[in-house]
């Protein structure tokens, strides 16, 4: 995992803001369904791209439309576009970009991204407003985890075996930025789905 600490300048960031609210608007933030209980999860979520990740109480998915409008997906934004491209290296475009807001109790327990074809695609994560403390772990659910605060405008790529590892959001650290009026936390996660 490679942390870019503070990759995205402040106006850059407040511009980002502007483009998710415009996404927003129109592919509202929904509380997902944990697999098999249904219980809603904390995290709220939407999605841009091609493909957005859903969790239903019938499992995790990728959906080219937005559960509760039916719409398909707003487009990702031509700036996260050049993000992916000048920080991963790689020729082909995310298809999948996940929205995740935290609030101030918000929590994501620890798992793997495992839902992509493009399993040795590297994944691009943006976050946005309050610090999170992120829990990084190993290969295995019981490999040694580490605690990495992620604040705003911090970046990370992950490429290579880490792209395959355990990993959580334990809790955000309310009042920490002042980007967002509301405050917690945005993360932007870009993924690449199918085969490139
Ligand atoms: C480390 N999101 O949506 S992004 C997720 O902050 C997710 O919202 C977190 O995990 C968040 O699936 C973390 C940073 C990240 C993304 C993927 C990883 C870290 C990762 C994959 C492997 C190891
Ligand atoms: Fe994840």
């Amino acid at each position: 995992m490679r942390l870019l600490p503070s990759l995205l300048p402040p106006d850059q960031q407040r511009r980002l803001v502007a483009e998710l609210r415009l996404i927003l608007d129109r592919a509202p933030l929904y509380s997902p369904a944990m697999p098999g209980s249904g219980k809603p999860l904390s995290v709220r979520m939407s999605n841009c791209g091609p493909l957005g990740w859903l969790s239903e109480r019938s499992g995790y998915r990728y959906s080219p439309t937005h559960p509760l409008t039916g719409e398909p997906w707003p487009a990702i934004p031509a700036m996260v576009l050049d993000l992916w491209h000048s920080i991963t290296g790689v020729a082909y475009r995310p298809e999948a970009c996940l929205i995740n807001y935290y609030g101030a109790t918000a929590r994501l327990g620890l798992h793997r991204d495992q839902d992509e074809d493009a399993g040795d695609a590297p994944i691009l994560s943006i976050s946005l407003g309050d610090t999170a403390l992120f829990r990084l772990g190993g290969p295995e659910r019981k490999s040694p985890t580490r605690s990495v605060r992620l604040s705003s405008g911090d970046m990370v790529l992950l490429d290579g075996p880490s792209r395959h590892w355990y990993h959580g959001v334990d809790r955000i650290l309310p009042g920490t930025s002042q980007l967002l009026p509301e405050g917690g936390r945005f993360n932007l996660t870009l993924r690449r789905v199918t085969r490139p």
